[in-house]
Order: C-alpha cells, then structure tokens, then sequence
C-alpha cells in the first residue's frame, strides 16, 4: 500500500495514459489527476514535469501542498506508460496475476503485441490503410494470436499488468475498425473487421470481447468520446490529403 500522494498527467483519449489510469483504478489507489491538453499543451507540463512533453507521466511523493504544476525538483516524476504500470503494480502487488508464471507470460504478450502489431497498426491507422498495411498487421496479429496469446488470458477469469498493458490497445483495435477510424479511404474499417473474422483470430477475438467487458478499462475512458474526436480528426487528415496541391 502505498500513502504518498500521486499525481496522474493524462489525457482522455491517449491509450498509453489509458494504461495508467486502468492500473490505478485496478489498485484502488487515491490520486490527483491532471488532464493535459495535447492540442494545447501547457508551457508548465514540459518545464516542470515531463520535458519530453508526452503523456502519461506519475509524479510520486509530492507534498500535498505543491502545486501539480510545478512539482518540487526533488520529487520522482516517472514518464513510460509500461514503466508507471509496473510501478503502481509494486505499490500495489495485487492488480497482478498471483502466479508469477502468468504474470511472466501476460507481460511478454504486452511486449509482443508492441514488437509485432503495434507499428505495423499505426501505419495502417495512420498511413492510408493500404492492403499492403492491412496484410502486415493481420500477418503481426496471426503471429501473436497463435504464439503469444495463451489460454489463460483468452479464458480466464483474473486480469492482471499484462493485460493493463494490452487493454486500450487490443480494444482500440476492433473499436476503431467497427467505427472506420483511421487516416484511410472510408470503408477501410469494415475491410478489417471483415479480415479479422477468420478462425485464426478466434482467440484474438475472445481477448478483446473479455476487455471491452472489463468494467475497470470501461470506467476509466468514454469510448463514445474517443471515437468522436479521433474519427473527425482523421477523417479531416484524410481528406487533406486527398485535396489537389496548390
Ligand atoms: N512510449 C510512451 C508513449 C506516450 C505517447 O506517445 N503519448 C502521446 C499521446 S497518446 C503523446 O503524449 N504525444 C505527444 C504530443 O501529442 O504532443 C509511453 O508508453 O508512455
């Protein structure tokens, strides 16, 4: 159990900062939470907390007095999602897996998913979702599925850091195919939807349905708001693309 105070720098729709609000909610941990606006990010979050100016970031030990803004210099600020969640977690040993082997396999299936999908998502996402892009994040999401994916976390009925880890990612993945979120011609969203219905992807499936069930990865993000913003906002990019040069 941990009573120093932590301060939480997060922004609603960032899946990384969905990770560490997750692992708290999990912990049942007291703490401020300050929403940092991306758009318009302030001059004080890269001066005083994070000077890469990325979200999530935990500041841990602040006097209750201090202001969120300018934690004192000697108080711990840790940037990293994967690095804030392991963090909570040993505050908190219970939001892991009890077993310590699951608890190896569920993380090295977060590991995993981020070598084998996850660059290969953004550039599809991001990128124009060409059929090129769609073939490597199904042929990443086969390998994981079938090698890194085990029954436990598929079936079971404990979450643990592993699956925090993997949480707004795995979600995101159907959520945004369903709603045709991407920086893609419209209808790329059902492409992949359609794509991830082979049998190859049945545990893959299961995985995400059990997470989006979670009540405390649901709790902790409006799903309806991310979608709204991240939809208009790549659909804008989308078509600015698409406009002829001047
Ligand atoms: N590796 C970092 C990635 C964090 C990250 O990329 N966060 C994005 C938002 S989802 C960010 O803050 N980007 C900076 C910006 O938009 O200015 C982590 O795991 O925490």
């Amino acid at each position: 159990m941990s009573s120093a105070r932590i301060v939480l720098y997060s922004s609603a729709k960032c899946p990384f900062a969905h990770r560490t609000r997750i692992a708290l909610k999990v912990a049942g941990a007291s703490y401020d939470l300050s929403e940092i606006d991306l758009r318009s990010k302030p001059k004080w979050y890269t001066e005083n907390v994070n000077t890469a100016g990325k979200v999530p970031a935990l500041s841990y030990g602040a006097p209750a007095d201090s202001s969120v803004e300018d934690p004192p210099k000697d108080v711990v600020v840790l940037p990293e999602s994967g690095v804030i969640v392991d963090f909570v977690a040993s505050l908190f040993p219970i939001i892991d897996y009890t077993d310590v082997v699951k608890r190896a396999q569920a993380n090295l299936a977060a590991v995993q998913y981020e070598a084998l999908v996850a660059p290969h998502w953004g550039k599809l996402q991001w990128g124009g979702g060409s059929p090129e892009a769609l073939e490597a994040v199904l042929k990443g999401l086969g390998e994981w599925t079938a090698t890194y994916l085990p029954e436990f976390m598929v079936s079971g009925e404990e979450f643990g850091v592993g699956d925090i880890k993997l949480g707004p990612f795995v979600t995101r993945l159907f959520l945004f195919s369903e709603h045709d979120v991407g920086v893609w011609p419209e209808g790329t969203g059902d492409k992949i939807t359609q794509a991830l219905q082979g049998e190859e992807f049945a545990d893959l499936r299961q995985y995400a349905k059990r997470l989006g069930e979670w009540s405390d990865l649901k709790n902790t993000v409006n799903e309806d708001d991310v979608v709204d913003a991240l939809g208009k906002m790549m659909k804008g990019m989308w078509a600015a693309r698409q406009a002829p040069k001047q």
